[in-house]
């Protein structure tokens, strides 16, 4: 399978003018028939004429009306074509049900549905697949299925047949139809500038009452792009449709957006208020893509970050307005770190532009998307909020309707700021989670800290270069107050000294003169490592005094990470200080739920083994499992009254609504019913299950149930309940394996893909038991047995040439292999192996497995 460089990059030699479409719809036998006008480009260097095209039948071509004879291959057909405009006709079949991969045109419960990003359009019919060949499409659908959606504007309809016509040139990644017995949710929304447009959301029958949210997050995403950015939305009809087979959460294609139903589809009853958030985030971030990736688009796919990172960036923003700034900020970094630290820090780590891919649909990845995001979000930092909006309207302004690089992106600040940026654009370039070494003197009089940033090897970038590096950086006085507000220290070259005259602040404070206690990256102004011991005592001051509320729960989560990584390496560590910051935090009636639930959270264990594993340590998953139940046993022993205190005063009254405040008391509540429960023997999780009129309190009620052992009978309760919602029952398979002891998860995990329910060749089922065995439950995931290795791979060899996207995305399970102890090791690589070594491989599944051994 031939590796693509970025390096390679070349324009195609031919314009493409007006793109008409016409699919006579059959679920066994679609035929498409595509009219392209090309015209030759003078610009672009000449090249022989070559369209992608795969499991796709050609049935004729014809050029300028004549018949013509294409060399097809697997991967697309090569032709002999005029040097001047021709129209290029083709008829093709393609077979949308035997369509498992779920790229292209397929079949999801009886509806027609697509997904063309990255190189799904080459699946429907031959084409230029490429972001950068941008065209008008007019496409004509025919069929007896009552609803025929595609892109733009509807233009003619009637018994059997529609048409639809997008006036904006677009890319075919963002080409879209869905066909099928679907009911709209309707609601409009007036421009700024007094145009309505028409807004839907299509479901299937029975699904209507869960779209309200939807509808009302898309109005708020378009409201707010307008305050925000000045970006109005162009067409007068916006469509999302729910489908239930989709590889990822959801698709941007222009004025048709579809959405994997468990990302839009919610009602009290069935989604908890992290579902209500998450749907809100996506809907906001499919929407931003209008300007953000579609309006403005990318040259290639290397680029994929510029429109997917600063997508990103631009629903954090939105998330962070319509909630809680630091909680979405916290939850950011958690993510962050859980996931993109550890794919940057293992086999998988690659830049935020890559520079070479077999297959771009592994790069869709936490790296391209959230560290992406945190340099557009640094980029915001070091150009301040004035020239940061000048940047983006100039970029817009510039670059509308065109497919464009990261250097485009960059010139627009640059231009705005007359700024020089090269250094900064080694973020897009350079892989790997940057370290900050921090050093403090003191001599009683000056303060000094010195900053020291390095990034080790990733694969194939052995030699790191110094970065730009906002670091946001208070100083406290031990009395409590701040001597040094917040200042953004712009570092750039590999050592920085700051030299702070803490005797002359003090004395113009009419304070003592006393060393100060340093807050560090506040807001978590960049995506480094800090690395700084401190002193337990200093954790817990910062707990009790930063006025930064990031670099104040950073000290609770230093607290309980200092603890676990000790006990987790088989040492002593003493809990006290936490348990005291926690008792505080919750007392603290001037602070938020919702951070309080955070600072209840312990980290996570993947996150210790990557702290065991940084400190030249080997990880034992078990250890670290066993470390946290206790210390979780501890807390709620030593906290017992304040969390039962705590969880009645955050109990909320009246009917369900998924606004932040009752979500962040919901959160709050949760955390203690669930250190309680180790406690009261389950008997406040039984009552929560019991009277529970929304998902969020009876799932948490049964978690809490199921950790402690307990549960089976609401367990059995809920699968009688819910048989018939299949997002629900999701959730069903999903928390058996999350939380099952970790000698039973793999046992857990092959018994539920033995339940009837268990559709394997659904995505959402599919992770529904495998995503939890990878992330949510480390210690069953590796347990030393190594069953659930076996499973794994067994069942990534199973799905693989029936989804090969999924099955690629899920070998990442394994790409901590080198952390762990001999025996761990061997078991992994081959599991690994084992895959690799099956016959024809996917070549996704092939790059990542060859990525992940190394
Ligand atoms: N463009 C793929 C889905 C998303 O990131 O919005
Ligand atoms: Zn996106």
């Amino acid at each position: 399978h031939e590796k693509i460089f970025l390096s390679d990059y070349k324009a195609f030699p031919w314009k493409v003018d007006r793109v008409d479409l016409t699919f006579k719809l059959s679920p066994k036998a679609t035929r498409v028939l595509s009219r392209i006008a090309f015209r030759p480009d003078p610009a672009a260097p000449a090249a022989p004429f070559f369209l992608h095209g795969e499991s796709v039948r050609l049935i004729s071509a014809a050029i300028d009306g004549e018949p013509v004879s294409p060399d097809v291959t697997d991967r697309g057909l090569t032709c002999d074509v005029p040097d001047r405009p021709f129209l290029w006709e083709a008829e093709v079949e393609i077979s949308p049900e035997e369509n498992t991969a779920l790229e292209g045109l397929y079949m999801s419960n009886g509806i027609f549905s697509t997904q063309c990003e990255a190189e799904g359009f080459r699946r429907i019919t031959f084409y230029p697949d490429r972001p950068d060949v941008l065209a008008r499409f007019r496409v004509r659908i025919e069929s007896d299925l009552p609803v025929l959606l595609s892109n733009g504007n509807p233009v003619a309809s009637g018994k059997g047949f529609a048409e639809w016509d997008d006036p904006w040139p677009k890319p075919a990644y963002l080409f879209a139809l869905v066909a099928g017995d679907l009911q709209p949710v309707r609601d409009t929304f007036t421009t700024r500038s007094g145009r309505e447009v028409d807004l839907a959301i299509w479901v299937r029958k029975g699904d209507e009452h869960k779209c309200a949210w939807g509808l009302e997050s898309l109005k708020a995403s378009m409201k707010w792009d307008e305050e925000t950015y000045g970006r109005e939305y162009q067409l007068d009809i916006f469509n999302i449709v729910a489908v239930s087979d989709f590889n990822a959460g959801a698709m941007e294609n222009t004025g048709l957006n579809i959405f994997n139903s468990a990302l839009v589809l919610a009602s009290p009853e069935t989604a908890t208020d992290a579902e209500f958030e998450r749907i809100e985030g996506v809907i906001a971030h499919e929407y931003f893509h209008n300007w953000t990736g579609n309006r403005v688009t990318c040259r290639d796919w290397f680029q994929l970050s510029l429109k997917e990172g600063l997508t990103v960036y631009r629903d954090q923003q939105f998330t962070s307005d319509m909630r809680s700034a630091p909680v979405k900020r916290i939850e950011d970094a958690l993510l962050l770190r859980a996931r993109q630290f550890r794919e940057d820090g293992g086999p998988l780590a690659h830049p935020v532009r890559p520079e070479s891919f077999v297959e771009i649909n592994n790069f869709y990845t936490l790296t391209v998307y959230e560290k992406g995001a945190e340099v557009v979000g640094m980029l915001k930092r070091l150009v301040g909020d004035n020239a940061w909006r000048a940047g983006c309207d100039l970029y817009f302004e510039r670059h509308d309707g065109e497919a464009v690089t990261i250097e485009d992106w960059l010139a627009a600040f640059a231009d705005t700021m007359g700024r020089d940026l090269e250094q900064f654009k080694r973020w897009y370039s350079q892989a790997g989670t940057p370290r900050l070494s921090v050093k403090e003197d003191w001599d009683g009089q000056t303060y000094k800290l010195t900053l020291t940033q390095s990034t080790p090897p990733t694969p194939g970038q052995s030699d790191k270069l110094p970065l730009v590096i906002p670091v946001a950086i208070g100083l406290l006085h031990p009395d409590g107050a701040e001597i040094v507000g917040t200042t953004m220290v712009e570092m750039s070259q590999e050592t920085e000294v700051l030299t702070y005259d803490i005797a002359d602040l003090c004395k113009r404070q009419g304070k003592d003169v006393a060393r100060p206690v340093p807050s560090l990256l506040r807001g978590f102004s960049a995506p480094v490592i800090v690395e700084f011991e401190r002193p337990t005592e200093e954790n817990a001051f910062l707990l009790a005094h930063d006025t930064d509320p990031f670099n104040r729960w950073e000290a609770g989560r230093n607290l309980s990470r200092e603890v676990l990584l000790k006990r987790a390496a088989g040492e002593e560590a003493d809990d006290a200080h936490l348990v005291k910051g926690i008792s505080s935090v919750l007392r603290d009636t001037h602070l938020d739920p919702a951070f309080k639930a955070l600072v209840l959270g312990l980290p996570s264990e993947d996150d210790i083994a990557q702290g065991l594993h940084a400190a030249g340590k080997t990880p034992d998953p078990t250890a670290i499992h066993a470390a946290g139940e206790a210390l979780r046993d501890r807390i709620a022993e030593e906290l017992e009254p304040l969390l039962a205190k705590t969880f009645d005063e955050n109990q909320v009254p009246g009917p369900y609504s998924p606004d932040a405040a009752a979500a962040g008391k919901r959160s709050l509540a949760n955390r203690c019913l669930g250190l309680l429960s180790r406690r009261d023997d389950g008997a406040r999780a039984a009552a929560q299950y019991d009277s529970a009129d929304n998902m969020t309190l009876s799932l948490a009620a049964l978690s809490a149930l199921l950790n402690i052992g307990k549960g089976d009978a609401q367990l059995a309760d809920f699968e009688t309940k819910w048989r018939d919602d299949p997002l629900v029952m999701d959730k069903w398979f999903s928390l058996q394996v999350a939380s099952a002891a970790p000698e039973d998860a793999a046992t857990t995990a092959d018994r539920l893909t033995g339940h009837p329910a268990f559709n394997w060749k659904n995505p959402n089922r599919f992770r529904s038991v495998f995503s939890p065995l990878a992330n949510a439950n480390p210690a069953g995931f590796h347990d030393p047995s190594g069953k659930a290795y076996e499973l794994m791979a067994d069942w990534l060899i199973r799905l693989d040439p029936v989804n090969p996207s999924i099955a690629a995305r899920g070998s990442t399970a394994f790409d901590t292999w080198e952390r762990y102890d001999t025996g761990r090791q061997e078991k992994m690589r081959a599991a690994l192996q084992r895959i690799l070594d099956t016959p024809n491989l996917s070549r996704d599944t092939r790059e990542m497995v060859s990525r992940i051994l190394g």
